[in-house]
């Protein structure tokens, strides 16, 4: 028995579902980029509205390339149980926010006319760092990326998120339809305005006056997101699927804790998701540092080190004293540069996330938080580097991270057929297998300027300090790195 609209009263008792008719519901919200973390998040927000009874703000949920997705969700009318995992409580629920589905390049153009349509109000966005096309280091639009250099030329045939924006809003315009608000929902510092800044370098190379109106009426409101929320693995869907009783092929498993904290710009209205919890703040620059900081600086860390150390899962890396010990290091080596939000103790903060990842019931890969460390690195770990910097002061917990993620690399660099889920994946691990001496394969990575920039790599202090931590991990028994290197 499949989940869907009619079996929806024949779910157990215990398992909440919408109450109210899915039938009247407007999809208003276009969001691009459907994965697990959406459905654990502003879907999640987005039921609460529903429930209270407002049908005005349903999603159409949508993925560029992949039809995955579509298929699994459509042919059980777009709901999905949404399961809450604390250490020994289990929680499911069924969701309804999610009213329609784009899936694959197959169905860009309909997504594009859904866009261009005058019922979009949002356009939200979960698509990870790179989907921006900024230079991470310089913070400037990557117009000369393929993709981008590929929309460029044919505009009307858009496969880029900053190409689709700039279309649909082109069409409003020229249709006299007012423009959508661009809700970015992606881990980045200010991630309303570099979403901003990528929309309208990508429109001056085609249009000055459209650039110009998008500055002019376009909001992109900054937010900060925080569920954590894996890949959903099979053991979940059978956990989840038993649960509830009938087959949903794509459920969602994720933490009990929650946050949501949004800048209130809307052009067109917006939900109430503060009836879901969410925060309407103007503190968002700090929430969103506090966040990405500790949270996912120590994320990224943690599976580097996990990685080279054997642990395949968060909770797993976190029963390794060696990690724990560097993490503690890592977040007093962070707090002391941090600008917390007014009435937010950083310390009870790190508490916090201690508990969430030693949460045994997600089975976080460590391999899935590695990936795209070349888009993660500057801005969770190198940033607060460079904030140190400037205050004179030493880091050798963020060298040991930055030292685990070149491990990391050198390893991979050296496994058969070894590759890097990372849009430099080809730069990095030459780089990494070019030389043996560990001084040298140092100086390699860390020329790579997209991510380190001009600063680092001409920073004495602090590659003496990499190449220290580099080598005390190459030579600790507990780390497998590539037999090669010689420290
Ligand atoms: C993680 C994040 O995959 C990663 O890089 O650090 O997805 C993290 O789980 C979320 O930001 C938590 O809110």
């Amino acid at each position: 028995m499949r989940l869907s609209e009619k079996n929806l009263p024949l779910l157990p008792a215990n398992v909440q579902r919408p109450s109210y008719d899915r039938s009247r519901v407007v999809g208003s919200i276009v969001h691009l980029g459907m994965g697990a973390f959406h459905r654990a998040h502003q879907a999640m927000f987005t039921e609460a509205v529903l429930a209270s009874g407002d049908p005005s703000w349903g999603i159409i949920g949508a993925n560029l390339f992949s039809e995955d997705k579509k298929q699994a969700l459509e042919p059980q009318d777009c709901l999905y149980a949404l399961a809450e995992m604390g250490e020994d409580s289990e929680k499911v629920r069924v969701i309804g926010s999610i009213v329609g589905v784009f899936g694959g390049t197959g169905e860009i153009d309909a997504l594009l006319a859904r866009m261009s349509d005058a019922v979009t109000r949002i356009v939200s966005i979960t698509a990870t760092e790179k989907s921006y096309y900024v230079d991470t280091a310089s913070g400037k639009p990557q117009m000369q990326a393929p993709e981008i250099a590929a929309d460029l030329a044919s505009p009307e045939r858009p496969r880029t998120i900053p190409g689709l924006i700039v279309r649909a809003l082109g069409n409003r315009r020229a249709a006299g339809i007012p423009p959508f608000t661009v809700l970015s929902c992606d881990n980045l510092p200010n991630n309303g305005r570099l979403a901003q800044a990528a929309v309208l370098a990508f429109a001056s190379e085609l249009d000055a006056d459209l650039a110009a109106w998008i500055e002019a009426e376009v909001s992109f409101p900054c937010t900060m997101v925080d569920r954590i929320t894996p890949a959903t693995t099979d053991a979940d869907r059978a956990r989840v699927n038993e649960l509830i009783g009938m087959e949903d092929a794509w459920p969602v498993v994720t933490e009990e804790f929650v946050q949501w904290v949004i800048e209130d710009r809307f052009t067109m209205g917006r939900p109430d998701w503060n009836l879901g919890g969410a925060i309407f703040s103007d503190e968002i620059e700090r929430w969103e540092s506090m966040k990405l900081r500790c949270l996912n600086g120590a994320h990224s860390a943690l599976a580097y080190l996990g990685e080279i150390t054997g642990r395949e899962t968060v909770a797993e890396a976190m029963r390794l004293p060696l990690i724990t010990d560097i993490l503690d290091a890592l977040w007093s080596e962070i707090r002391e540069v941090l600008r917390a939000p007014k009435g937010v103790d950083t310390a009870d903060y790190v508490d916090s996330l201690k508990r969430r990842f030693r949460n045994p019931a997600l089975k976080y890969r460590t391999a899935q938080i590695a990936s795209d460390g070349s888009k993660k690195l500057p801005l969770r770990l190198l940033a607060p580097l460079r904030d140190r910097v400037a205050k004179g002061l030493a880091s050798p917990a963020i060298a040991t991270a930055i030292a685990a993620w070149m491990h990391y690399a050198v390893r991979t660099a050296y496994t058969p057929g070894g590759a890097l889920a990372d849009p430099l994946s080809a730069e990095i691990l030459e780089r990494a297998a070019r030389r043996v001496n560990a001084g040298e394969i140092i100086g390699d990575l860390l020329s790579i300027e997209p991510i380190f920039g001009r600063d680092l790599p001409a920073n004495t202090a602090f590659r003496a300090e990499l190449l220290d931590k580099f080598a005390g991990l190459a030579r600790n028994p507990a780390v497998a790195t590539a037999e090669r290197i010689r420290v």
